[in-house]
C-alpha cells in the first residue's frame, strides 16, 4: 500500500486530544463500557451471522466505535439521528434496547423496525434514530428536512447526520450541505472517513481528500477530528453541537477513523494490506481508553472484568430476547406497506 498522507495513522492530523484533561472514572468507565457494549455485540453479530441466525448483509462497525459513542454524548434525547448500514453502534450508543437490536437483526416482530429493516435499517422514532439507510448518502437529505422541519417550528433541536466517506461522491452530499448553510439549518454534519468506499480508496475516486475543504466551499465550518479518541470526538461534537444549536448553521467534522473488519461479510479485503490493519490497530479506541484509566489508576483490572461481564450477559439476554421473538405472521406482510386508498376527488376517474 502506498505511504500517502491519507494513510497515515490520525496521529498525524490536527486532532483535538483530550487525553491528558480531567477525566473522571465514571466518565470514564461510561464511555468505556459504550464502546465494549458496540464491539462485543458485533462480534456476536458475526458468529450469529455465521450460524445463519442473522440474515442478508451486515457490516461492521468494529474499529470506529469511538465515533458513535463521542458523538452520542454532545446530543440531547430531543435531537435527531440518521445514520447509514454500518449503524449497529449508533443505536445502541443512542439507547436503543439491545434486545430490540438483537431482535431486529434476527427479523423477529420485536425488533425496533419490527423485524422488516434487519442490520441496515435499525429505526426507532422514541429516540429520534431516524435510521439506517442502505443507499449511501441516502440519510444527507433526511437529515436536511429533519432540520428544516425543526427550524420551521422553532424548536430548539439539532441533527446528527453520520455518513461515510464514500458518501461525498453522491450528489445529495453536495445538494445537502449546499442548502443546510443556505439556509442556516441544525445539522452537524460527521463523516466517517475510514479511508475506503468498499475496496475504493479515498484517494482514488476524489481529486479533493481533504473533505473538511470541501464543505468549507459551502461556507460550512469544518475541522478534522481524531476518530480513534472518543474523548477528542465527544469535546469536537460538543462544540459543534452547541454551536449550531444557536442556530448560526451547520459545522462539519472529517472524522478520521478506520474499520477493522472486512466491508461487510462478503468481502475478501485484496484492496488492503494487512500490515496497514494492524497499523491502525495499534490505535484500537477500546485498548487506549483502557490504558489511560488504567495508567491513571481510575480503572482496576477487576472493574474491567466486571464490565465485561457486565457486557457478556446483557448479550446473553438479548440473543435470548431475539431468540424467543416471533416471525411476523405471513397473513401482516402488506400491512404498511401502502397507505390506505383514498376516494377519489372529482368522481371515479375524474381531475382533482
Ligand atoms: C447510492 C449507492 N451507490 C452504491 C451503493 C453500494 N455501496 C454500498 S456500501 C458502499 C461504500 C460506501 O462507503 P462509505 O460511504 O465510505 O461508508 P463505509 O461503508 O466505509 O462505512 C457502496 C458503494 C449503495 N449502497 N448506494
Amino acid at each position: 500500500m502506498s505511504a500517502d498522507p491519507a494513510a497515515a495513522p490520525p496521529s498525524a492530523v490536527p486532532a483535538v486530544s483530550t487525553s491528558d484533561r480531567g477525566l473522571t472514572p465514571e466518565h470514564g468507565l461510561r464511555l468505556l463500557h459504550e464502546m465494549l457494549r458496540i464491539r462485543r455485540f458485533e462480534e456476536k453479530c458475526a458468529e450469529l451471522y455465521s450460524a445463519g441466525k442473522i440474515r442478508g448483509f451486515l457490516h461492521l462497525y468494529i474499529g470506529e466505535e469511538a465515533v458513535a459513542v463521542g458523538a452520542m454524548r454532545a446530543l440531547q434525547p430531543d435531537d435527531a439521528v440518521v445514520a447509514t448500514y454500518r449503524e449497529h453502534g449508533h443505536a445502541l450508543a443512542r439507547g436503543i434496547s439491545m434486545d430490540r437490536i438483537m431482535a431486529e437483526m434476527y427479523g423477529k416482530q420485536e425488533g425496533c423496525s419490527r423485524g422488516r429493516g434487519g442490520s441496515m435499517h435499525v429505526f426507532d422514532a422514541h429516540t429520534r434514530l431516524y435510521g439506517g439507510n442502505a443507499i449511501v448518502g441516502g440519510g444527507l437529505p433526511i437529515a436536511v428536512g429533519l432540520a428544516l422541519a425543526d427550524k420551521l417550528r422553532h424548536r430548539p433541536h439539532v441533527t446528527a447526520c453520520f455518513f461515510g466517506d464514500g458518501a461525498v461522491a453522491e450528489g445529495e452530499f453536495h445538494e445537502s450541505l449546499n442548502l443546510a448553510a443556505l439556509w442556516t439549518l441544525p445539522v452537524v454534519f460527521l463523516c466517517e472517513n475510514n479511508l475506503y468506499a468498499m475496496g475504493t480508496r479515498l484517494e482514488r475516486a476524489q481529486s479533493q481528500t481533504d473533505l473538511a475543504t470541501k464543505a468549507r466551499s459551502y461556507r460550512i465550518p469544518a475541522d478534522p477530528v481524531d476518530g480513534m479518541d472518543v474523548r477528542a470526538v465527544e469535546e469536537a461534537a460538543r462544540r459543534a453541537v452547541d454551536a449550531v444549536r444557536l442556530g448560526d448553521g451547520p459545522i462539519f467534522l472529517d472524522l478520521r477513523t478506520y474499520r477493522f473488519r472486512a466491508h461487510s461479510m462478503f468481502d475478501a479485503e485484496l484492496y488492503r494490506d494487512k500490515s496497514e490493519v494492524e497499523q491502525w490497530k495499534q490505535r484500537d479506541p477500546i485498548a487506549t481508553l483502557t490504558t489511560t484509566l488504567k495508567d491513571r489508576g481510575l480503572a482496576t483490572d477487576e472493574l474491567l472484568a466486571a464490565l465485561e461481564v457486565a457486557v457478556s450477559d446483557e448479550i446473553d439476554q438479548a440473543v435470548q430476547y431475539a431468540e424467543d421473538g416471533a416471525w411476523e405472521p405471513v397473513d401482516d406482510l402488506l400491512k404498511d406497506v401502502y397507505t390506505p386508498a383514498e376516494p377519489r376527488r372529482g368522481g371515479p376517474g375524474g381531475a382533482a
